[in-house]
C-alpha cells in the first residue's frame, strides 16, 4: 500500500505531510511541491515513460501545484492487468461489506473536505465555495451508495411451469476503466468510482493530467477510507494518446469490461468506436450546448440570476454550462439589459475570494476559448464586460479581484445577434461566453434549443405549466430544469445526455447500477422432470367469443 499522504491532505500553504514518502522540492515561490505518480497494484510508478507534466495553479501560474510523472500505454495496460488479477478477491467481498467501505470513504472525504476543496481550487481554479460543493457531491454519492450495498436487488420471478423458480442477479462487470476530465476533478470521478467499486468491480482510473494532484488526493481517500486491497483501484496518470493506445491493448486482452468517459464529444466518439469494436458500450458523458428559454411569463430577475450562474460559473467550463439564452421577443430587451448589468457587476478573479468565477482550468483551455472568441462576427454585439478576451493590465476588467496578469483569466462575454449558422450557436465553447437570441413562439424556441444537436441539459423560465411540460417533452436534453439553471444536477438523479452529449448512458442514482453490473438470470427446476419452456405449459380454455348483450 502506498503512503503518499496521511489521512489528512495538505492544504494550501501547508508544508507537512504525515507518513509521506514522496519526493518534495521547493519552487521559486517557496511553496512545497508534490511529485505525483501513478499507482498500480499499490505500487508507486516512479518512472515517467510518458514524460513529466507540471500542474500549475491557473490563478497564479508561477505556483507549481504538482510535478507529475506520466505513464505510457504499457502502464495503462499493466494497470488493467493488475485490476483483472484483483477482480475475484474484490467481487467476493459481500456487497454489504463493500457498502461499509463506501460509508467509510464518505466519512473520510467529509473529514478532509476543506483540504481537498483547497487543493481543487489551487489546481484548477474553481472558486472555493464551488470546490466545497464539489467535495460535498462525493459525500452525497457515498451516502447514496453505502445503502445500495445492502440492496443491489435481484428478483425472484414466477416460472410458466410448476416446481420451477426464476431469479435475476446483478453481477459486477469485472474491470472498469474510468477516464475523466478535470473541470470536476473529484466529484465527477466519484460518480463512476463509487458505484463501480460498490458493485464489486476493480478499476483503472485515468484523470486529467492538469488535475493530477486532486486526483491523487481522492485516490488516497478512496483507498484508505475503503481499506481497498492492492489492485482494486489503480491510478494511471498519462496523456490522451497513451491512454487511448493502452485502452486498445487492454480491451484486446480482455482486461477491460467497461469504459466510463467524461470529456469532449470528439474524444467520446473515438472511445465509443473503440469499445464498439470490442462489443462493449461505453458510459459516455460528453459536452453540452445547453439552452435556457426565457418566456414572457418568466420571473426575469430569477432568469437573469440563473443565466449568470450557469453561463459564467466555473468560467463556463461545466458540461452543464449555459450555452444560449433563447428569449421571447416581448422580454428580450429587458432581459438583455439586466443580464448585461448583472454580468458587468459580477466579481471575477482570485478563486479564494468571493467571485462568480476564477481562471480557466489551465492554459490549454484558455487557448481553445480564444479560438472560439475568434468566431465572433462583425454582426454580433458583445456585452457583459469592459473588454473581450484575456484580462490583463491593458485589457482590464472593472472590479477584477486580484492580479489578472498572474493567471489565465478571461472577460465574460455575452454575444447577441447570434444566427443559427454561427459556430458560437452550434458548438460548445467551454468558457465564459453566453449567446443570446430571440424567439416568437414556443415551437420555435424548442427547435432552437435542439438545433445544435447536443442534449445534456436544458432550462425554461415560465409560470405556465403547459409551457413547462411542452418544453420538457420537446427538448432532447437528458436533464430539464423548470425555473432553475442548466447546471447544478443533484447527485442522485440520472445524469447523462443524448445526441452529441452522450450515447444515452446514465450516471448517478440507481440508474448507474446498470452500467457497472450485468444482469444474470437463473432458472431452477425441481420438478424431477424435463419441463420444456413454451411447450410443457398448461393451457386455460378461454371463451373469447363471449359478448355482453344489452
Ligand atoms: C460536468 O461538468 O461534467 O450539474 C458535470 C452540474 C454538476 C455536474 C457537472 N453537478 O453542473
Amino acid at each position: 500500500m502506498t503512503s503518499w499522504a496521511g489521512a489528512q491532505i495538505d492544504g494550501i500553504g501547508s508544508d507537512t505531510c504525515s507518513g509521506s514518502m514522496i519526493l518534495r522540492q521547493r519552487n521559486g515561490m517557496g511553496r512545497m511541491n508534490r511529485n505525483i505518480t501513478s499507482v498500480i497494484a499499490g505500487n508507486e510508478e516512479t518512472g515517467a515513460p510518458g514524460g513529466r507534466f507540471r500542474s500549475v495553479n491557473p490563478a497564479a501560474t508561477s505556483e507549481v501545484v504538482a510535478e507529475v510523472a506520466l505513464g505510457s500505454a504499457k502502464m495503462f495496460a499493466d494497470a488493467a492487468r493488475a485490476a483483472r488479477a484483483a477482480k475475484l478477491s474484490w467481487s467476493d467481498v459481500p456487497a454489504p461489506v463493500r457498502g461499509r467501505a463506501i460509508a467509510h470513504i464518505g466519512r473520510l472525504v467529509e473529514a478532509n473536505a476543506e483540504s481537498l476543496a483547497r487543493l481543487v481550487t489551487r489546481e484548477i481554479g474553481k472558486p472555493y465555495a464551488e470546490a466545497l460543493g464539489e467535495v460535498r457531491e462525493i459525500v452525497d454519492t457515498c451516502d447514496f451508495f453505502l445503502g445500495e450495498g445492502r440492496r443491489l436487488y435481484g428478483q425472484t420471478v414466477p416460472s410458466e411451469m410448476p416446481d420451477k423458480q426464476l431469479f435475476t442477479f446483478r453481477n459486477p462487470v469485472g474491470v472498469v476503466a474510468v477516464i475523466t476530465a478535470g473541470n470536476f476533478p473529484v466529484a465527477v470521478p466519484s460518480w463512476y468510482l463509487v458505484p463501480a467499486l460498490l458493485c464489486g468491480n476493480c478499476v483503472v482510473w485515468k484523470p486529467a493530467e492538469y488535475a493530477s494532484a486532486s486526483a491523487r488526493a481522492l485516490y488516497e481517500l478512496l483507498v484508505r477510507g475503503g481499506g481497498l486491497p492492492d489492485g482494486v483501484l489503480n491510478l494511471v496518470l498519462a496523456d490522451g494518446d497513451e491512454t487511448f493506445a493502452g485502452l486498445d491493448i487492454a480491451l484486446g486482452e480482455g482486461c477491460v469490461d467497461k469504459v466510463g468517459f467524461t470529456g469532449s464529444s470528439k474524444v467520446g466518439a473515438r472511445i465509443g468506436e473503440l469499445t464498439g469494436r470490442h462489443l462493449q458500450s461505453a458510459c459516455l458523458e460528453l459536452g453540452g450546448k445547453n439552452p435556457m428559454v426565457v418566456t414572457p411569463s418568466a420571473d426575469i430577475d430569477l432568469a437573469v440570476a440563473a443565466a449568470l450562474f450557469s453561463g459564467f460559473g466555473t468560467a463556463g467550463q461545466r458540461c452543464t454550462s449555459l450555452g444560449t439564452v433563447i428569449v421571447h421577443e416581448d422580454v428580450r430587451e429587458e432581459f438583455t439589459g439586466q443580464l448585461d448589468e448583472a454580468t458587468r457587476q459580477a466579481p471575477v478573479g482570485d478563486p479564494f475570494r468571493d467571485v462568480v468565477y476564477g481562471p480557466m482550468l489551465n492554459a490549454r483551455f484558455g487557448r481553445r476559448f480564444e479560438e472560439y472568441l475568434g468566431r465572433i462576427q462583425p454582426y454580433h454585439r458583445l456585452l457583459g464586460s469592459t473588454g473581450t478576451g484575456r484580462i490583463t493590465a491593458r485589457n482590464p476588467r472593472e472590479g477584477f479581484l486580484g492580479d489578472p496578469e498572474a493567471g489565465i483569466f478571461y472577460h465574460p462575454t455575452i454575444v447577441t445577434g447570434l444566427r443559427e449558422e454561427d459556430a458560437l450557436f452550434r458548438e460548445e465553447t467551454f468558457g465564459p461566453l453566453v449567446g443570446l437570441m430571440g424567439y416568437r413562439d414556443l415551437d420555435e424556441a424548442i427547435r432552437l434549443a435542439n438545433a445544435p444537436g447536443y442534449g445534456l441539459s436544458a432550462a425554461i423560465y415560465t409560470r405556465d405549466p403547459a409551457e413547462a411540460f411542452r418544453f420538457r417533452r420537446g427538448v432532447s436534453a437528458g436533464m430539464v430544469s423548470i425555473n432553475n439553471s442548466t447546471s447544478g444536477a443533484e447527485a442522485h438523479l440520472p445524469f447523462g445526455g443524448n445526441g452529441k452529449s452522450g450515447n444515452g448512458s446514465r450516471q448517478s442514482g440507481i440508474w448507474v447500477l446498470d452500467q457497472f453490473t450485468r444482469w444474470q438470470s437463473m432458472n431452477w427446476d425441481y420438478s424431477g422432470s424435463l419441463q420444456k419452456a413454451q411447450m410443457d405449459v398448461a393451457e386455460l380454455n378461454a371463451d373469447e367469443s363471449y359478448r355482453l348483450t344489452d
